[in-house]
């Protein structure tokens, strides 16, 4: 039973709370200004606010890297099983609060800051985000550490230390920009909360190796030579791709991927080999490869590091000498596959051609484990049926239009010709009377020439690029394949992986997303976590949220409803100035804040969300023509309207719905009419630390995909926990969310994933008649309310019959009516504020589920089946 596992390992680490070294206030100034005049990264200017932020990020390494090492040392004594989590992104955010809050020092930093005269919240505010990611998929990396840490087990994150994370976007007046940002320098571990457990996040960046710098060419005057050199060597961790679930198929991202693959899997073997014939009491010998899958395990997000599992063979065969069959073995048991997406275009597929150019050796093995695959499923389906075996290996195969291996062909035609004989025996046995010897050789003529035209089914097509596709190499090389939420896994398994799900069933698990509730909760809405605390009576919750269904018996009771509001209002009041600050817009807090921050795709359908905001406003003017202010007023609740999100720089698409947002905003915004009752405001540079102050201070946010299209949404789950109301479509972690929060406390709208398929036929068909309600919308848009930008592309996507990119694939006129019935539906329910309260309290109660520390113990309690506890005396 796992939640009891939970609370086991909660207990144990109350038992093993900090307690040998805590230091107060006092100390902790001290040391602050130790650094201020020691750390060499500054000149001896006066203590002005980013010399505080480094000196006191300092004093917090200190703290960290005690247990750093000592977790380590246990890890190395123990000879644990340990995990490690391979990952091209880590969107950490900041990092001050987090680690002196996870240590319990929160408030000795703030008192000692206070006494140098500074306030922690400026200090924290130094602090660069570390964009290493680009949304969902590296945030999520970045919650699992810090569940890793808390939960006591064994736990490296591998990645890429870029110099550019994700770009920084500006707002202008043609939409978005994107800039370069160099975040500080610096690396960190990540502390568990109430525990020693420190694990580390090592990031690699490349650099020429000395023995390669060419000091020859330097001496003699060609700088540039000897500098070029270094410089490709170090371009390849210089920035982070842009991509959220689209395709790069570019060498330097090849690059990335292999430097993040080699150099981790060489650390992993090296740890491994000296932690099996290292230890003093340990024996010496050879190592014993056949033991690596009992003591590492090698998590991959997505398939951007699928090249750890050549990789692995490659040392494995060509360096520590084991057969391809040992080292096949040893690599099958170790590594697993975490799928993010179903988006055909975002499932990465290598040109053969490339990879063979850079990694001819990776090239080898992958073709051999094509053609162990290809007797697997042949195996399973047979030979007969040749239309059957090609469409399985055309789904099947890591290879895409590729020709079979000789291996393979040979087997092909002589089952084939035991096909045909054999048909050809009952042929002769049945119908002997009726044929001729003449007539039965002239079938056998027959039926051996329409075998090898069925083997000609296997050519490649030269027209066509030669592919390897990573997921299925991952599906193939991996023990384990995950999808991120029960309704994506079912579509991974029922759909996109079904060929695999058939052959190995047992592969496939779920594993629901979580976020950290002490970022996501604790830290980033202290204000409602001392009432929660308050409530339930204990701060338990932090490492055990299930606690917060306590909160349910009290969502009636009156005073804690006042309490509730009263603190929704105050982060409401500093997501009005922060957006003051950052767009100019004055925001009411008394309006509803009505939010979707995300990634800017067309298949989350922020254009729905503003079409639904257009629809409102033209509903708005024209009451306001023949109505009195306050017939408008009792008919809308007022409204904030906040969009954040980055478009990936080259789609197109995403970029004029950023372009569109803020031309409605605009309009909107400025028309004296309208004043409070609705204000479209777009938030610049989403990041982590703009979601740290927008979600406690959001009241409606939306997570409205097309259903089937979202994996699960992490999103989702923090707003939940800060009592925000979702609407949203089935889909992703929307699903799990409302069953837990309870349909009444979820606004529920739009078609489902299984009928998606034929309402694009039928749209396909000509058969779909918009909503006129949908056409009056995009009439009013075309109709230039919203300036001169040409929308007659945005609008086209929305209409047609026929193509990706248009006929409205995402099917936004298709769920505009139930959207815009659901937001009536939502400003009824706001009306009543106590009912609204109480919605939102049962949101934090029913979050419990979503935090990161049940799915990470839901993995680990399978591979890893021993927390470390770390008691150090
Ligand atoms: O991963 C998140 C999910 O919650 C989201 O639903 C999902 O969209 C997101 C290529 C991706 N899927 N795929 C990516 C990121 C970068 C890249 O280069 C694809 N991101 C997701 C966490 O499970």
């Amino acid at each position: 039973d796992q939640s009891h596992e939970l609370k086991d390992a909660i207990s144990h680490q109350e038992a093993n709370a900090l307690e040998d070294f805590v230091p107060d206030s006092s100390s902790i100034a001290l040391s602050i200004k130790y650094h201020a005049e020691f750390t060499p990264s500054f000149s001896p200017e006066k203590f002005k606010l980013p010399k505080a932020y480094v000196a006191t990020a300092e004093s917090v390494r200190d703290s960290l890297i005690i247990n750093w090492n000592t977790t380590y040392e246990y890890h190395e004594k123990m000879n644990v099983k340990q995990a490690y989590y391979l990952s091209m992104e880590f969107l950490q955010g900041r990092a001050l609060l987090n680690a002196i809050g996870n240590l319990e020092l929160t408030g000795a930093y703030a008192e000692a800051l206070k006494k140098l005269g500074y306030s922690l919240e400026d200090v924290a505010k130094q602090e660069p985000d570390a964009a290493l990611g680009n949304g969902g998929l590296g945030r999520l990396a970045s919650c699992f550490l810090d569940s890793l840490a808390t939960l006591n087990y064994p736990a490296w994150g591998y990645g890429l230390r870029y110099r550019y994370g994700l770009f920084k976007q500006l707002i202008t007046k043609d939409g978005q920009e994107e800039v370069a940002e160099n975040w500080l320098e610096g690396r960190w571990a990540i502390h568990g909360r109430l525990t020693k457990t420190t694990v580390n996040l090592r990031l690699w960046s490349t650099k020429l190796s000395p023995r390669d710098f060419d000091l020859h060419a330097f001496n003699v005057g060609d700088h540039a030579k000897a500098y070029a050199a270094m410089k490709s060597a170090e371009k390849i961790c210089y920035v982070l791709y842009p991509g959220d679930e689209s395709r790069e198929g570019k060498t330097l991202r090849l690059k990335q991927q292999y430097t993040l693959c080699s150099a981790s899997i060489q650390d992993i073997i090296a740890r491994f080999e000296r932690r099996s014939d290292g230890g003093e009491e340990k024996e010496e010998g050879p190592v014993n490869w056949e033991e690596f899958p009992e003591k590492v395990v090698v998590q991959m997000n997505d398939t951007h590091p699928t090249l750890c599992i050549p990789e692995l063979i490659r040392i494995l065969v060509d360096v520590k000498g084991l057969t391809w069959k040992q080292a096949w073995n040893v690599t099958r048991r170790t590594v697993a596959y975490t799928n993010h997406t179903v988006l055909p275009e975002a499932l990465e597929k290598w040109s053969l051609d490339l990879v063979q150019e850079l990694l001819p050796r990776h090239v080898e093995i992958i073709k051999q484990i094509d053609e162990e695959l290809i007797h697997i499923i042949i195996e399973k389906y047979g030979a007969a049926d040749v239309d059957l075996l090609h469409e399985k290996l055309e789904e099947m195969r890591i290879l895409d239009n590729i020709e079979l291996p000789g291996s393979v062909l040979d087997l092909l035609m002589n089952s084939k010709e035991q096909v045909v004989s054999s048909a050809l025996t009952i042929e002769s046995s049945e119908e002997e009377v009726k044929k001729t010897n003449q007539q039965e050789e002239d079938g056998e003529a027959e039926e051996i020439e329409q075998g090898e035209n069925e083997l000609k089914l296997f050519i490649p097509d030269p027209t066509q690029p030669k592919l390897v596709r990573m997921a299925n190499l991952c599906v193939a090389g991996g023990f384990s394949v995950n999808g991120v939420a029960e309704i994506h896994s079912e579509i991974v398994q029922n759909e996109v992986f079904n060929g695999f799900y058939k052959l190995w069933p047992e592969k496939f698990q779920n594993k629901t997303n979580g976020v950290t509730p002490r970022r996501w909760i604790r830290f980033c809405n202290s204000d409602l976590s001392s009432i929660i605390t308050k409530w339930i009576g204990t701060e338990d919750w932090v490492l055990d949220t299930e606690k917060l269904m306590e909160l349910r018996k009290f969502a009636d009771n009156e005073d804690l409803q006042w309490e509730w509001r009263e603190s929704k209002r105050r982060n409401k009041v500093k997501v009005a100035a922060f957006l003051k600050e950052k767009t100019g817009y004055t925001v009411s807090p008394d309006a509803m804040f009505d939010v979707q921050v995300k990634r800017i795709h067309e298949y989350k359908r922020q254009l729905l969300n503003i079409l639904g905001i257009v629809y409102r406003y033209k509903k708005m003017k024209e009451m306001m023509e023949i109505s009195s202010p306050e017939e408008v007023r009792s008919k809308f609740v007022p409204r904030v309207c906040i969009f954040g999100g980055k478009a990936f720089a080259t789609y197109v698409q995403a970029k004029r719905i950023v372009k569109f947002i803020t031309d409605v905003g605009s309009t909107i915004n400025r028309d004296p009419d309208i004043g409070d009752l609705l204000k479209v405001v777009f938030v610049p540079d989403y990041n982590v630390s703009v979601a740290e102050v927008l979600v406690p201070g959001s009241e409606l946010s939306q997570h409205i995909s097309t259903a089937g299209m979202e994996a699960s949404g992490t999103s989702n789950m923090k707003f939940a926990m800060n009592g925000c109301i979702l609407i949203g479509t089935l889909d992703g972690a929307n699903v799990e969310i409302r069953q837990e929060v309870g349909e009444d406390n979820f606004f529920l709208f739009g078609a489902q994933a299984h009928e998606i398929a034929g309402l694009r036929q039928e749209r396909a068909e000509g058969k779909f008649v918009p909503d006129p309600r949908f056409e009056e919308a995009k009439a009013y848009v075309r109709s230039g309310v919203f300036g001169t930008y040409n929308y007659d592309e945005l609008m086209g996507s929305l209409e047609g019959n026929e193509g990706y990119g248009r006929a409205d694939y995402f099917l936004v006129g298709k769920d505009f009516p139930s959207y815009i019935e659901c937001q009536e539906q939502v400003d009824l329910a706001y009306r009543d504020q106590k009912r609204w309260t109480k919605m939102s309290i049962l949101n934090t109660a029913g979050s419990f589920k979503f935090s990161s520390d049940r799915t990470i113990h839901q993995a680990m309690s399978i591979v890893c089946s021993l927390m470390y506890m770390l008691e150090i005396r």
